[in-house]
Parts: structure tokens; sequence; C-alpha cells
């Protein structure tokens, strides 16, 4: 290695090999939704490679709005590793009293509607009003399909590149209750530091719309015109855990249909119960090709919060959400103790079978189950 080109310049020129320092091409960054800020790997034979940083240098890092630091941060959280997951909720810990001041906005809409061109367009749009953008996955299939928004950070191009933007995919972790867990604590991250805007886009299929809800301040379902309601899976309880619905790709030849799509969904929410108390929900067009309509949807966004912010229905909704949050993760802990039970494990072979053949009835069944883990 040619030392004399390598070296770089905070280097003393008469420094030994105690102090062997070089700089190499890095890859580009990417693995955290960091895209755009080129790594640089610096080798340093003689010292650990990254150095573990300690509870109050993560904590200081994310209130400093450190990006490396913030990405290692929610890496951290979303670790399986009990160590991990001790550690993490210590810096959570600290860091809860620097968060909650962002517009929590979940979108929803089936594969295809534009979810993830919409969240450019409107990231873009809210980081040239000085917003900073954060922009989150909840996809509980991403263990298979290794993570859908992978694929949609080549198309948020330009606002992954951006760097009042902060893209993470989901975390591919098995239950849709880890996910959340996990989805929940890295909005809380990201608000803590300096994030006042939260995008969290859902696969818009199962039951993650729900478990959005029960995260966001705003929630945004996402249509497209023509395609038949039961193709996009719309069903009328969809409909109501929305905020806004709104018809994408009012663009060329699909904007009247787009319109006329509108004043439809206008007319069947006129029936359904809104979702959010004192705040009727209706129907908008846009294009998130050419960024017609997405001005005015902000709009929307902006008076919901203040009109909630006022009347107090915020801080009572998020006031549950939090409570909810320490019920799925009581749920999650006597589930995954429960499966995991020796006990219960030695007999529930048998106990299948018998329930299944009809020689005990399902009550007893449970009840069986039960006794054997409560031991
Ligand atoms: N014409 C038009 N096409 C759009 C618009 N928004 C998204 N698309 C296209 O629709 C396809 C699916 O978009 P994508 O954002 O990946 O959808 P997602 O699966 O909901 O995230 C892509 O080919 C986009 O270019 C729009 O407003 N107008
Ligand atoms: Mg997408």
């Amino acid at each position: 290695m040619n030392d004399s080109n390598q070296r770089p310049d905070w280097v003393p020129l008469n420094a030994g090999s105690a102090f062997t320092t070089s700089v190499m091409a890095g890859v580009d960054g990417g693995h955290d939704g960091l895209r755009g800020q080129a790594s640089v790997a610096v080798s340093r034979p003689t010292i650990p490679r990254r150095k573990r940083l300690t509870v109050d240098e993560y904590v200081a890092g994310v209130l400093a709005s450190d990006r490396n630091i913030v990405a290692q941060t929610i890496t951290l959280v979303e670790s399986n590793a009990q160590a991990h997951f001790d550690m993490g909720q210590e810096v959570l810990r600290q860091l809860i009293p620097y968060t909650g001041n962002s517009v929590r906005i979940g979108i929803t809409g089936v594969p295809g509607a534009g979810k993830s061109t919409f969240i450019e367009a409107l990231g873009l749009h809210l980081c040239e009003q000085g917003h900073k953008i954060a922009v989150l996955a909840v996809d509980p299939s991403s263990t298979v399909t290794r993570g859908s928004i992978l694929g949609d950070k080549t198309r948020m191009e330009l606002l992954s590149r951006d760097l009042r933007a902060f893209i993470r995919p989901s975390p591919s972790s098995g239950t849709l209750g880890g996910v959340a867990r996990k989805s929940r604590e890295t909005i809380l991250v990201c608000e803590a530091a300096g994030f006042d805007v939260i995008l969290v886009e859902t696969v818009g299929v199962g039951q993650s719309e729900t478990t959005v809800r029960s995260m966001v301040d705003f929630f945004l379902l996402l249509m497209i015109s023509g395609a038949g309601d039961e193709l996009q899976g719309i069903k009328k309880g969809i409909m109501e855990l929305a905020d806004a619905l709104l018809v994408n790709k009012a663009d060329g030849d699909n904007r009247l249909r787009a319109h006329a799509a509108r004043a439809d969904y206008n007319r069947a929410l006129h029936y359904l119960a809104p979702a959010t108390e004192g705040w009727r929900t209706k129907a908008y067009t846009c294009s998130a090709l050419t960024g017609e309509g997405i001005n005015t949807i902000w709009n929307v966004i902006s008076d919901f919060r203040q009109q909630i912010t006022a009347s107090g229905v915020l801080e009572k909704r998020r006031q549950r959400q939090t409570l909810d949050w320490v019920y799925s993760m009581v749920e999650e802990h006597l589930r995954t103790s429960f499966f995991n039970h020796a006990g219960v494990g030695s007999i529930r072979a048998d106990i299948e079978e018998a329930v299944v053949n009809g020689h005990i009835p399902p009550t007893v069944a449970a009840q069986m189950l039960i006794k054997k883990y409560e031991g």
C-alpha cells in the first residue's frame, strides 16, 4: 500500500506504525437506507474495526441527530439478542423525554397503488419546506420477501439521497407483533433525533393496517380508480380506519376516472363512522407522479393535526396507543412463553390429536394446556 498517498491529513508526518492509519474507498451506503452517504472504511490494524458504543454514546448521538448512530440505535433496538435488548431498552428509556414531537402518518393501500411513489413526492415536498422526514415500513412478510421496501429504495431514489430524510426498511422478523414493537421503538428513536414527520408504509395486506393504525396519528388510505373495490381489498373495515382516502394516479387519461372515484368514495364515506372523533374522513385525488394534489393532502394532514391537538383527541389517542403497546408486548411475551414451555410441549401433540378426533372438547383441551403451563 502506498502510504504517502493513502495517509489522511490528520495523521502526523512522523507518526510511527502505532499510528498506522489509512483511508480506503468504502462501499456506497445503503444497507441502512442511507444511500448517498458514501462510507469510508478506516483501517486500523491494531484496533478493533468498530468500537462498541456505550448507552451514553447512543443517546448523545441520537440527540445530536448523527445519522450513523441513529441507524445503529435502530439496529440495536431491533436486535433479538438479550444483551442488545437490555441495552436498547436503556437507550430508549433515556430518549423517551425527547420523543412525541412529530406528526406520525400511516400509509396503506394495495401493492401498486403508488404508496412508495407518493411517500417520495410528499417527502421531497416536506423537505423543501424545512421538515425532517423519516420513512419506515411495516412488513411482517419481509422475512420471506426480504423486505418490499428494498425494491422501493430505488423508487425513492431522490428522497433517499436527501440528507433531511431517513429511510429505514422493515425489521425482518417473524410475527407482526415483533415487527410492530420494533417499528414503534424506531418511531421514538427518529423523533428523539429530530425527525418531525414520520411516514410509515404498510404492505397493504393482512393485519398490518390495524397495527399501523395503532401507532400513528393520521392514517391515509391510498386508492386507485378502476381497480374495483374487491380488487383493492378495500373492506369497509379498512375504510373505517382511514382519516383520508386519496385516489392516486389522477393524471393523463386516468384523471376523470380518478375524480369520479373520489365522488363515489365520498358518498360511501357518508355512511361510515369516522376513524377519529370530531373529524370527517373525506376522499381526495392526487398524482404522485406529477405532484398535483400533494400540497392539498398535506394541508389536510396539518389541519387534522391542529384540530385534534386543540381538542385533546391526539393526547388521548397517544395515551391509548401507548397502553395498547404495553399490552401487546405482554401478550407477545405470554404467547412465546407458553409455546416454549417444555411441559406444554410434551403434551401438545397428544392433546391436539385428541381434539381433532373429537375425544375431548376444545374447552377441556385449552384448560389442560393452561393447567400444564401454570404448573
Ligand atoms: N401514472 C401514475 N403512475 C404512478 C403514480 N404513482 C405511482 N405510479 C406508478 O405505479 C407503480 C407502483 O408504484 P409504487 O409506488 O411502487 O406502489 P406501492 O406498491 O403502493 O408502493 C409504479 O410503476 C409507479 O411509477 C401516479 O401518480 N401516476
Ligand atoms: Mg411500496
